[in-house]
This record gives C-alpha cells, sequence and structure tokens, in this order.
C-alpha cells in the first residue's frame, strides 16, 4: 500500500488485501494451526468469495497459503461459503461448506486433502459425489435459507452428526443430519433446535463443556457418566449480525438440544452473547494439543463501503479466545489465548494502589498506545457504603446499553484509549455500578455495567459510532473490577471480570493514530475510587507473510 494505512493491525489476523468475512474450518492439524475464511481475491467489498488459508504454529504469527477453495463448480459458483473442519478416523481433516449455486441456491459439500502428508494441506479436493445436501421438495428446505455446516461430532450409535443453519417462514432452524461414511447425509426428523421470531440462523456452532474446568472438551465428548459435560449451541442472528448462545443438555437419545433458558421463553436482550459488540458468524474448535476450546471471530468495520474500498481491505478476525464454562455454570468465560502474550513489551508500565479522586484523568506513560495490551482493576468497597449517593429506584435496569449512559450509580470509571492530545477524539471503555433496591424485601444488589463507548472515537462522522453495553455477572463489594484491552489501531478488544462480558469495537480516529495515540485513566464518579493495578504493555506486531507454493 503506498497510502498512509494507519487503520491496518498489528496483531489481530487480516490478510494483505481485499475482503474477508466469516472464520471458516478453524483446526489444528499434525501441530500446525488452521484457518480459512471468507474471501474476495478480487477487491475489499463482498462477492467471489471463496476460502483464503492461513496457518499458524501459535496463533500469532500467520503464514498465508493459497487459496483452499475458489467457486468453480457450478454448484458454488456463486460462492463458497462458510463451513467447518472435522477431524475424521485416522487423523483426516475433511472440510464441509455451503456452496452458493444459480439463484444462491445452497447445498451443502465435502472436500478432501489431496496430499495428507503435507502438513500444510495446501491442495483440496472436491467430493465427485457433491453436492451432498441439497434442498428438495420432499425435504422442505428453504433452497436459499440452508448454510454453515458445523463440524461433526459422533453419537453413541457411532454416525456422525452435522447442523446445517436454516429457516422456515420465521423460524430458526438448527437443522440435524447423521451419516455413516461423511458423504451420504440422512436429514433428521426433528432439527436439534429451532425458535419462532429470530430469523435465519447463520453459522452454528454446537459443542460441549466440561463443568469446573477450563479444559476444553472434543467436540464428539457427550454427557454419560464419566463426562461432566454440557452442550453449548450458537446462532448466527442474521438480522441482527450478532451471535448469541445458550447453554444446556444435549438429550443423545432424541438428539434434542435442551437450553436451560431458551430463546422462545426469554427476550433476545437477556440471551447471553460471546461479545456486545462487532463480532460475528464466530467458530470454535478443539485443540487437542492445549486441551482448550479457542473461540474465532469476524469483526467487521465500522466505516462506510467508500472508505475500506479505498483502503483496499476490509473486515479482521479477534483475537482467538479460549472458551470454558464459568464455575455459575449460567455462561462462558472468554480469555485471549496465552500465545498472544508473546507479544508484549519485555517491560510493562505498573502502578499499583493509585487513589484516583473524582475526576482524575491520568496519563500512562511509555506505551505504544496504539499497539498495546492493558490490564487494570478497581475497588469500589468502600464506596458501596456510601449508599445514598448512588441509591437506584424504580427504574427498568434490563438494557445495558442505555445503563451505559445513565447517571447515578457509580461511575462512569475506565479506560480512555486511542485518545488524541486534547481529548477530542477517544473511545472509552468502563465501568458503571448501580445499587438495585428490592422494595418488597428492601434487600440490595449490585448491578455492574461494561461499557464501550465510540461515540468521540473519530472525528469522522460517517463511521458507525453506535456504543456497546453489557452486564458484568459480579458482585463488586467482594471482587474487583478488572479489565482488558487490547488495543491495535482500529479495535479495541475488551474483556471485563476476567473474561465474563467482551466488547469489541472498530473505530477510525483521525487524530490519535499511530505515535500520537494516548491512554488514560479516569474516574468520574462523584467519590473516590481506588485503582489496584494497572499494567500496560507495549505490543509488537505479529508476522503475517505470504508463502508462494
Ligand atoms: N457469511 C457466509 C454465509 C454465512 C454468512 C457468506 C455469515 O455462509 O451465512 O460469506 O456472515
Amino acid at each position: 500500500f503506498s497510502i498512509n494505512q494507519p487503520y491496518r493491525t498489528a496483531f489481530h489476523f487480516q490478510p494483505h488485501h481485499y475482503w474477508m468475512n466469516d472464520p471458516n474450518g478453524p483446526m489444528i492439524y499434525k501441530g500446525l494451526y488452521h484457518v480459512f475464511y471468507q474471501y474476495n481475491p478480487k477487491g475489499a467489498t463482498f462477492g467471489n468469495i471463496a476460502w483464503g488459508h492461513s496457518m499458524s504454529r501459535d496463533l500469532v504469527n500467520w503464514a498465508l497459503l493459497p487459496l483452499a477453495l475458489s467457486p468453480t463448480k457450478s454448484y458454488d459458483i456463486n460462492g463458497c461459503w462458510s463451513g467447518s473442519a472435522t477431524i475424521l478416523h485416522g487423523n483426516k481433516p475433511a472440510l464441509l461448506y455451503t456452496g452458493a449455486g444459480p439463484n444462491q441456491n445452497q447445498t451443502q459439500n465435502l472436500a478432501l486433502p489431496l496430499n495428507l502428508s503435507d502438513p500444510f494441506l495446501v491442495h483440496w479436493v472436491r467430493s465427485p459425489l457433491n453436492p451432498l445436501i441439497a434442498p428438495t421438495s420432499e425435504n422442505h428446505i428453504n433452497a436459499t435459507s440452508f448454510r454453515d455446516p458445523t463440524t461433526a461430532w459422533l453419537g453413541h450409535d457411532g454416525l456422525w452428526r452435522i447442523l446445517v443453519g436454516s429457516q422456515r417462514r420465521d423460524t430458526g432452524l438448527a437443522l440435524l443430519f447423521k451419516s455413516k461414511d461423511f458423504v451420504h447425509w440422512v436429514k433428521a426428523k426433528h432439527p436439534l433446535y429451532s425458535a419462532k421470531h429470530c430469523g435465519m440462523w447463520e453459522c452454528p456452532d454446537f459443542f460441549p463443556v466440561f463443568i469446573n474446568s477450563t479444559f476444553g472438551a472434543e467436540t464428539s465428548t457427550l454427557p454419560g457418566k464419566d463426562f461432566n459435560v454440557r452442550h453449548v449451541l450458537k446462532l448466527s442472528l442474521n438480522d441482527l449480525i450478532q451471535d448469541y448462545y445458550l447453554i444446556g443438555s444435549y438429550n443423545v437419545t432424541r438428539d434434542r438440544f435442551i437450553p436451560d433458558m431458551g430463546l422462545k421463553d426469554t427476550e433476545l436482550s437477556s440471551v447471553m452473547r460471546y461479545d456486545y459488540g462487532k463480532f460475528y458468524a464466530s467458530k470454535t474448535f478443539y485443540d487437542d494439543a492445549k486441551k482448550r476450546r479457542i473461540l474465532w471471530g469476524w469483526v467487521k468495520e465500522s466505516s462506510v463501503q467508500k472508505e475500506y474500498s479505498q483502503r483496499g481491505w476490509s473486515g479482521i478476525q479477534g483475537i482467538p479466545r479460549s472458551v470454558w464454562l464459568d464455575e455459575s455454570g449460567k455462561q462462558l468465560v472468554q480469555w485471549p489465548i496465552e500465545e498472544i502474550e508473546k507479544l508484549r513489551s519485555s517491560k510493562p508500565f505498573i502502578w499499583h494502589s493509585k487513589q484516583l479522586q473524582p475526576g482524575a484523568l491520568l496519563h500512562v506513560p511509555r506505551v505504544t498506545a496504539a499497539q498495546a495490551d492493558v490490564e487494570v482493576s478497581f475497588e469500589v468497597q468502600d464506596l458501596a457504603e456510601k449508599e445514598e449517593e448512588w441509591k437506584q429506584s424504580g427504574r427498568k435496569m434490563t438494557d445495558p446499553q442505555r445503563m451505559c449512559g445513565e447517571k447515578g450509580g457509580i461511575g462512569p470509571f475506565g479506560l480512555l484509549v486511542l485518545a488524541s492530545k486534547g481529548l477530542r477524539e477517544h473511545t472509552s471503555v468502563f465501568f458503571r455500578v448501580f445499587k438495585l433496591k428490592n422494595d418488597s424485601d428492601n434487600s440490595t444488589k449490585f448491578v455492574v455495567v461494561m461499557c464501550s463507548d465510540q461515540s468521540r472515537s473519530s472525528l469522522d462522522r460517517k463511521n458507525d459510532l453506535s456504543s456497546y453495553g453489557a452486564f458484568l455477572d459480579l458482585d463488586p463489594l467482594h471482587h474487583k473490577l478488572s479489565l482488558r484491552t487490547l488495543i491495535d489501531h482500529s479495535v479495541v478488544e475488551s474483556f471485563g471480570g476476567q473474561g465474563k462480558a467482551c466488547i469489541t469495537a472498530r473505530v477510525y480516529p483521525t487524530l490519535a493514530i499511530n505515535d500520537e495515540a494516548h491512554l488514560f485513566v479516569f474516574n468520574n464518579a462523584t467519590s473516590n475510587l481506588k485503582l489496584t493495578t494497572l499494567t500496560a504493555w507495549s505490543m509488537k506486531k505479529a508476522r503475517v507473510k505470504s508463502i508462494n507454493i
């Protein structure tokens, strides 16, 4: 690129050029990590969708390989759309993907490595039996809403199972298919799960999680006597471009997923999300080298098409995250993979035990603030005693995004990132703590919201400057409020409460770029606040190299 490119990321994965969307088929094979992605090899807008392919030893530095799949067959002529990898018996990887054919009619297709002894898995060959699953008049599948096969898992009967996202009228469907040989697939009588009024379900993901363990479970781990597992079903809601997940039980004999709290019985706003900012079409895989489950998600641009086409690229991937079930069993926890810490500078900037006065704004020196990893934690215990100051009554406390802008409570306090010197531009990532009083029994409880406010992130008002908010399920009387934020030029990826709530935002500062970006800690509460610790690392750049084969 000859023109200045202040928005390219240093350690979030992106190809050198053009358009990228969903992560596809992440896996580990012979000790090497692979990730594929929806990619337009001809330009920075959506179209000509092929499978880009990258490989890594550490999920941080990447080698860009030739395209794994390109739209050349009649059944995928309008795009090789999203799909997943499964490691078949005998350590043989297989890719299932959606072919967008004429009139965007969708089918499920198989591709296998040409040469299993090539650890790079450069060449992929389609099955001559493709398309393997197609909508017909008998199976009642909606031909233009039938896509994104999951990684397959094995049932007790030895049959492979996959889900494919679909929609019938306004019901979202996770269609279930079974196969003995991975080639001939039979649709099960019932979907694994379905729900009304939520549109098309894209990119379903279905996986087990261990109870009381941060280890990941292999995808075919079934609930039973030996294994303490629950199951997670993730759905990408096409109407909202947001990923939602449900935790529940997998009934293996009936092949049904029974969520503890389903889409059927609740408002969508109380269903859990991996990320309350920009994060879509995500997918997990089991990393058997480190016994963990890793989540990938697409973080799309927040700028207008004209701008990203001029820049010549669009779309990044979030930092891969380890995911596990929280101790409460009610939500997942996510944390950036440990390997990313290799990019941290050897000497971080550290503060311990600092009092932040009301209105405090402290500049964090000696870090490259446009490319940094920051961990900070606060104590609000003392403030809780001053309850009069922040009593809340009669307000509706159901929408965290709205609560981010509400007065009252303690806060806001947190970080100002990608801030220009005079603060004309900044993104603020912060907490607010509210006290809720239950009038019937006079009991009180504390509600913490985590927010990422992009409204002043850029003087360029054409960008999407929406703010995001999430509840953080933590008792602030007994726990510190911690925040980790990965700042990478045009992305701010934040993890609250050690990964209990995550918010990713895209921002395009015009002043706060490269060396002109600054980092601050602030306290806009009306009382003193204790900063327990702050550690800020400058981050090195990850290597992304093309390999010509
Ligand atoms: N992206 C793919 C589809 C999927 C959508 C096309 C989700 O397979 O449903 O690029 O972002």
